[in-house]
């Protein structure tokens, strides 16, 4: 066993609470009552009568056999559904993995061999795709899940809620420092990570994050991005805004004209963005002059670098305050204030949000380098994990002995003692925010019979910060196409967002010194090409 975190060492922090996320709800629903929580693209729920669906799901879940400390696969779009889904299992202490839409097989057969999930819950059908046979064939190959429940109009989870109607049901005791959900981890290479938040920690995370941003019952809090991601889900997200009262706006996709359709409808006072989806919210505004985003007061961006002269343009363009956001579903997150000039907050990520978080920034010897220099971010608190769940190797590396998780990014501290990010330090790939690991889109290549080796690179894009580029060493003249490449990655499961933008072949690799691939001067080629 290695550093095992403290957490009585935090119990004074202001914000901490040894509490469930069901507790919560109970409390939000007696303070917030009749109010609206969230609206969707077809329906809004209010305080009170979000907490008796969850108690009514609670109450079923547990009926056909869901255990306190199940697993559950929960793979919902941005609708009121997930969010009932999240605190019913919250209720009974199962812990939800929030997988994303765009997940296919080949993601989730990873996590469930390592979470051996009971339960898999799935939307009937999103943007097109039809979710149960991919479920089904799941339950079929996996003795684990039990059960599949789905999300339609007239599915499982609406009936489940009818069904026990007007019961009180009692729940097994949630204790706050137990696990309340299991995160995705960006970056995996083939064995995927999975993070293991608590419901006080993760609670404290949200309450941080809305305190910066100065969040109170009167805001709005659109999720543009899908809410099993933890910028929407508690950065403060759904969760910081269900805290202080205000309304939570779902956009059902992640497209230019669903978010600013609903900031102009719902008034939307804050919302978190990636730099490419901001790129593309921008050009739209500039034909379309209908869309009204003057109720905005916060505009939050992160995920992926914000390049310089886009933060120029947001600030100098959009009606509201920019807020750079860095974040890690591993926990620490660094925001600008509100009360920043703009001319601070275009070129840092500024400070941890929490007093109690520990930043470090090292060199290659783990020694702290000086201002103005650049290291690897390592960081250690409150809400931050000490180790990926059931991943011992993989803990070894991602985690210093005395506990400090090693971001893998490359960051400095400014004179003005704010935290500048300067990109990664790890080869992974940061495509418009969706984080891909070079070696698992080379373990799926390497499974197509004509490719005899790969390698992927991230190479710099104007629109994407980074497109994939793969190079193939292949077995024969025989043409493979990107459109080959497509179609066998979609065959086997590949998540759209992970399909290379260009390939290139090759017959043999460039090599460094010491006979490695040599990525840079791949990199280097696919820029030329
Ligand atoms: C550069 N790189 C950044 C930034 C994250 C809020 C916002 C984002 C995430 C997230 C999140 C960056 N500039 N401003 O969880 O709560 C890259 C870094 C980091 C990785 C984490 C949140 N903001 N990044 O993106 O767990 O490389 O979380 O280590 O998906 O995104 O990715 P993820």
């Amino acid at each position: 066993m290695g550093y095992k975190k403290d957490m009585s060492k935090y119990e004074n922090l202001e914000g901490w609470e040894r509490c469930g996320f069901g507790e919560q709800l109970d409390r939000w629903a007696e303070k917030y009552g009749e109010r609206i929580a969230v609206t969707d693209s077809e329906d809004e729920i209010s305080y009170m009568e979000l907490k008796q669906k969850a108690d009514c799901l609670a109450a079923a879940f547990l009926r056909k056999g869901i255990l306190k400390g199940d697993k559950v696969l929960v793979q919902l779009p941005n609708r009121i559904s997930f969010v009932i889904v999240f605190f019913a299992l919250s209720k009974i202490g199962a812990v939800p993995i929030m997988m994303l839409p765009a997940h296919r097989e080949a993601e989730l057969e990873g996590i469930i061999e390592l979470a051996k999930p009971a339960a898999y819950i799935v939307v009937e059908k999103y943007l097109g795709f039809s979710y149960v046979p991919m479920a089904n064939a799941m339950k079929e190959k996996y003795s684990c899940i039990r059960h599949i429940f789905v999300d339609s109009e007239s599915g499982d989870i609406s009936g489940m809620i009818a069904e026990t109607y007007g019961e009180n049901g009692a729940f097994p005791a949630v204790d706050g420092y137990e696990t309340a959900v299991l995160l995705l981890s960006g970056g995996t290479t083939g064995v995927p990570k999975l993070i293991p938040r608590t419901h006080t920690d993760y609670m404290y995370n949200a309450r941080m994050s809305a305190k910066r941003c100065r969040l109170d019952s009167s805001d709005v809090y659109l999720a543009s991005l899908p809410v099993a991601h933890n910028f929407p889900l508690c950065c403060p997200g759904l969760l910081g805004t269900l805290d202080v009262g205000g309304k939570v706006v779902l956009a059902s996709a992640t497209s230019p004209d669903d978010i600013l359709d609903a900031i102009t409808e719902e008034g939307v006072t804050i919302t978190a963005l990636v730099p490419a989806m901001v790129t593309v919210c921008m050009e739209m505004l500039e034909w379309d002059e209908d869309y009204d985003i003057s109720s905005l007061r916060i505009l939050q961006v992160g995920g992926a670098m914000l390049e310089d002269s886009l933060a120029d343009k947001i600030i100098e363009e959009w009606p509201c305050k920019l807020m750079q956001v860095f974040g890690t579903a591993e926990g620490l997150l660094s925001f600008t204030s509100p009360e920043d000039e703009g001319s601070l907050i275009a070129r840092c990520q500024g400070t941890p949000v929490s007093p109690a978080d520990e930043v470090k920034i090292v060199d290659e010897e783990d020694k702290t380098v000086p201002e103005g220099v650049f290291g690897e971010l390592l960081s250690r608190g409150p809400y931050t994990i000490d180790g990926y769940y059931m991943a011992e190797e993989a803990n070894k590396k991602s985690f210093t002995p005395d506990g400090f998780y090693r971001t893998g990014d490359k960051a400095m501290w400014t004179k003005d003692g704010r935290l500048r990010l300067g990109g990664r330090i790890k080869e992974q790939i940061n495509r418009a925010g969706e984080k891909i690991m070079p070696s698992e889109i080379e373990a799926y290549l390497c499974r197509h019979l004509e490719i005899k080796e790969a390698a992927v690179v991230g190479v710099p894009d104007e629109t994407l910060g980074n497109r994939i580029c793969a190079f193939l060493v292949t077995d024969d003249e025989a043409g493979i196409d990107l459109q080959e490449i497509h179609r066998f990655l979609r065959e086997i499961g590949v998540a759209a967002y992970k399909m290379p933008d260009q390939i290139e072949r090759v017959e043999t690799w460039p090599l460094t010194s010491v006979g490695k691939i040599d990525k840079k001067a791949l990199e280097r080629m696919a820029q030329e090409k």
